[in-house]
């Protein structure tokens, strides 16, 4: 390697954000900086803010880590990134991370959401990752990992940013990192790293003037809404929790979540409406205020589409009923055939109170859509070209929705 092209090595590490030794003098083709390597393998990185704390690939790397029994190595037989990482030898139990040594004066936990690394056993082992400041549990989290295979395991840091800890602008002198294994064999550890994983998957803006404005963040291991004045709310993401939710949708309208725990799927609409596996429930105003909202998902409304134009959905994936209103979503269902569409309501033994319609099969571009002479202004196009809206009104007797794709 010439000096210029181990030069420009270094620069690429800079840029990469990653914190990493520039020896020049290295004999093996480091093509790659290990920011690079990493975003590589672990694709969730990619457009997250990360800083490589102890990256396995020096002797001195040893110096921050420390075991309950036999001395851990430096071994180039397995690597996450890099040539080498730190194998813990089998029997021990216990490994612990000097972290504020780690991390040389930096303030923490700043704006960082995880501290982790990651963990290869040959053997399936239990691995637990906690965060210890002045002797004190602040924070963990916990994985098994599968045989002959790269894991993370992180711990969430986001519950002490919101707390007084989010003060301190340095970094404690007494912060460690404890990784308990309980399997065995041997196991080996590298790139042990903080995140900020914060994502912005709703702001204020927007919700413009036509929604009930609210936020919606990843941040760590949990999905935060904030709805000003209104409601908040926070779900673990599956990295946290076996009963932890997934984002399907985030939008001005409405959030969708998913999970495999023992409840499956929630809606929650920024005016406060809530429908979990189909039930109905309201968290916040205006929805809290308004008990037609409960009445109409109790009875919906008749819906009847000019068939030349398209129709109703009555097989919908959590339709109970197969009545074209989705309990589940909570949502009527639409199919258009062309630009066009005109649907009849009519409302039985309940009103109906700003119902959600969710109509596909609509070719792009602007929708107009009105409800006998009134504009339907809560319209969002989701990326598959489905259109929700929501109509502007109390619904008493049958009613026209008229809507078309403009240029
Ligand atoms: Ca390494
Ligand atoms: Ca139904």
């Amino acid at each position: 390697m010439s000096h210029l092209s181990a030069f420009r090595t270094c620069i690429a590490a800079i840029v990469a954000v990653a914190v990493i030794g520039c020896a020049s003098d290295r004999p093996e083709t480091m093509t790659e900086p290990i920011g690079l390597q990493l975003v590589k393998k672990e694709p969730s990185l990619k457009g997250e803010r990360f800083s490589n704390l102890l990256a396995g690939e020096e002797d001195s790397d040893l110096v921050f880590v420390s075991t309950n029994a036999a001395l851990p190595r430096r071994d180039a037989k397995r690597a996450h990134t890099g040539r080498s990482s730190i194998q813990i030898p089998a029997g021990v139990g216990r490994v612990t991370f000097k972290l504020s040594s780690l991390l040389a004066g930096q303030s923490f936990p700043a704006d960082w959401t995880l501290v982790g690394l990651y963990l290869y056993a040959t053997r399936p082992t239990t691995a637990s990752l906690s965060y210890w400041e002045n002797e004190q549990i602040l924070a963990a989290g916990s994985t098994t990992l599968r045989a002959n295979k790269w894991s993370p395991l992180f711990v969430d840091l986001t519950s002490l940013t919101q707390s007084a800890h989010s003060s301190a602008a340095m970094a404690s002198p007494n912060l460690v990192l404890v990784l308990d294994l309980d399997g065995p064999g041997e196991v080996w550890l590298d790139d042990l790293m903080l995140v900020d994983n914060t994502k912005q998957l709703v702001s204020e803006k927007d919700a413009g003037e036509m929604f009930d404005s609210w936020s919606i963040q990843r941040k760590g291991y949990q999905i935060v809404g904030d709805a000003p004045g209104r409601f908040r709310f926070s779900f673990a993401t599956p990295e946290r929790s076996d009963q932890g939710w997934t984002v399907r949708e985030a939008n001005a309208m409405r959030l969708w979540l998913t999970s495999n725990g023992t409840k499956k799927n929630e809606l929650i609409y920024s005016d406060g409406r809530v429908y979990v596996d189909g039930q109905y429930s309201a968290i916040g105003m205006p929805a809290k205020g308004d008990p037609t909202l409960a009445e109409q998902h109790a009875s919906p409304a008749e819906l009847a589409v000019a068939p030349e134009l398209g129709r109703v959905v009555r097989q919908s994936e959590g339709d109970a009923n197969n009545d074209g209103y989705n309990e589940m979503m909570g949502t009527y269902e639409l199919l258009a055939t062309g630009p066009r569409l005109e649907v009849r309501i009519t409302p039985r033994s309940s009103k109906l109170s700003r119902p959600v319609f969710e109509i596909r099969g609509l070719p792009p571009g602007k929708v107009l859509a009105n409800l006998e002479g009134r504009m339907v202004e809560r319209l969002v196009r989701l990326d598959d070209g489905t259109l929700l809206m929501e109509l502007p009104a109390r619904i008493e007797r049958p009613t026209t929705l008229s809507l078309r794709v403009g240029e």
